[in-house]
């Protein structure tokens, strides 16, 4: 064999280092590379939108596409109670060592009682599995694959499909590739009217109704991405109800908790509603909006189930499906979440500094609609104002956020999708002034 494999490497031809003809060292280069045949492909709808901002040398330029709140002076923005955490953290000298495959404990139990209450009886009885996630994004990618392993058909026999979770229409641009990646099929129920800019309703409930029984319904439990839409309580009971009779699987993502009224308990009533009403929920969580973590990926996936055995056999496989994929979440952020609740006075300012936030971007909307009501617009925007949250659907065109984007330097999502939290008293005039001139 040894023999063999020598004489092959002895047999080939020199290379030719003095000839002068040209040497095939020099020709074109055929391939080597696997994967020279991959196709190059798009930006991301959201996060290629910072992408193009970036690369714009305009001082005036405007970043409202990605959904990360800025202070006034339109800087990054740290609450003072994460800093203070952080301050503590790194004077404690903590270990780096991994963290247990579902995350840390101590922060899991103080996310699901922020989502659920304190007096959660699922919670209180551990019939709650949960899971620290690379942050909502994370927690969405292990439903995904949850719901696609083990979500069982109607009569708790085996599936023929892969399951089908139906989003609002439109949804976070990133929720279909999510559950497709997870091997699930995606299909969507209406959602937006963009003749009134707010909730259709009644094609809402039709169409959940109309849906193949047993379906995963995903719902944002408030302040909706990107339309900024949510349904009132009344609307909520009525959903909660048609799901139930229907007996789709409720699916929340609840990336923005305290965004809609500033306030995190009023903004878990969706969720909360539903449990009460007795529907064994999914619940992704994210703590990139409301305690400004984004870069740290803090999240938690949890599900409701009906015993203490049930949840430590959906435990199990969370922790399957993980290992493989990342292994264990990071612990830095985690640890910041901790600090904060677990000092009732640290919690208090956070509370606190939340609903600045959530404020901050209410006396946005209120400026950029009075700014542009100055400037003569003859357009209606009411909705500005009426819709919640981080967002606002502004009905702008696609080709008016290009306008927007090439000759005024206002970067947006293509569908027209306004960050609110990156407009500040600063930039609201030019704002204001640009959005006249696409759409005069
Ligand atoms: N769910 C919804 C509805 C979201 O809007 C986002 C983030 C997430 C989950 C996930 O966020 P996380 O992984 O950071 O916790 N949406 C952003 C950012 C803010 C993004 O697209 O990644 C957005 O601009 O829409």
């Amino acid at each position: 064999m040894f023999r063999q494999t020598l004489f092959r490497h002895l047999s080939r031809p020199l290379p030719r280092l003095l000839s002068t003809q040209p040497s095939a060292a020099f020709a074109p280069a055929a391939p080597t590379s696997r994967f020279a045949g991959v196709p190059q492909g798009p930006e991301d709808a959201i996060l290629g939108v910072t992408v193009a901002f970036n690369a714009d040398p305009n001082p005036n330029k405007i970043n409202l596409g990605v959904g990360a709140y800025r202070d006034d002076v339109g800087l990054p923005f740290v609450l003072s109670p994460v800093r203070e955490a952080e301050r503590r953290i790194v004077h404690a000298q903590h270990h780096m060592e991994y963290l247990p495959v579902a995350g840390s404990r101590t922060f899991v139990d103080k996310a699901i009682r922020l989502a659920y209450g304190e007096h959660n009886h699922h919670v209180k009885t551990g019939q709650v599995a949960s899971m620290q996630t690379l942050s909502g994004t994370g927690a969405c990618r292990m439903a995904g694959v949850l719901i696609q392993r083990f979500l069982p058909a109607l009569d708790d026999g085996p599936r023929d499909e892969s399951p089908l979770v139906l989003l609002p229409n439109p949804s976070w641009a990133n929720h279909a590739a999510i559950f497709r990646d997870s091997g699930c099929t995606v299909g969507q129920y209406k959602y937006y009217d963009p003749a009134t800019k707010s909730l259709d309703f009644e094609g809402c409930v039709s169409s959940l109704e109309d849906a193949p029984d047993g379906s995963v319904v995903l719902l944002h439990a408030c302040a909706h991405n990107p339309t900024g839409v949510d349904p009132t309580p009344e609307q909520w009971a009525k959903l909660s109800a048609v799901l139930k009779e229907k007996r789709h699987q409720p699916f929340f993502d609840m990336a923005y908790q305290g965004f809609t009224s500033g306030d995190m308990e009023v903004d878990a009533a969706s969720v909360r509603r539903f449990v009460d009403d007795g529907h064994r929920i999914v619940l992704a969580q994210s703590f990139s909006k409301n305690f400004g973590l984004y870069g740290q990926r803090v999240g938690c996936l949890s599900v409701l189930t009906d015993s203490q055995e049930e949840a430590l056999a959906v435990d199990s496989q969370l922790k399957i499906i993980a290992r493989p994929m990342y292994s264990n979440p990071p612990i830095a952020g985690v640890r910041i979440v901790e600090e904060v609740l677990s000092d009732p006075e640290l919690e208090r300012q956070w509370r606190m500094e939340m609903k600045g936030m959530a404020e901050r971007i209410i006396s946005m909307r209120t400026m950029l609609k009075g700014y542009l009501e100055e400037l003569g617009s003859v357009q209606n925007w009411d909705h500005i104002t009426n819709q919640n949250g981080m967002f606002c659907f502004s009905g702008i065109s696609k080709e008016q956020v290009a306008k927007l984007r090439d000759e005024h330097s206002v970067y947006l999502t293509e569908n027209g999708r306004i960050s609110m939290a990156g407009v500040t008293s600063q930039n609201v005039g030019y704002l204001a002034n640009a959005v006249h001139k696409v759409t005069m």
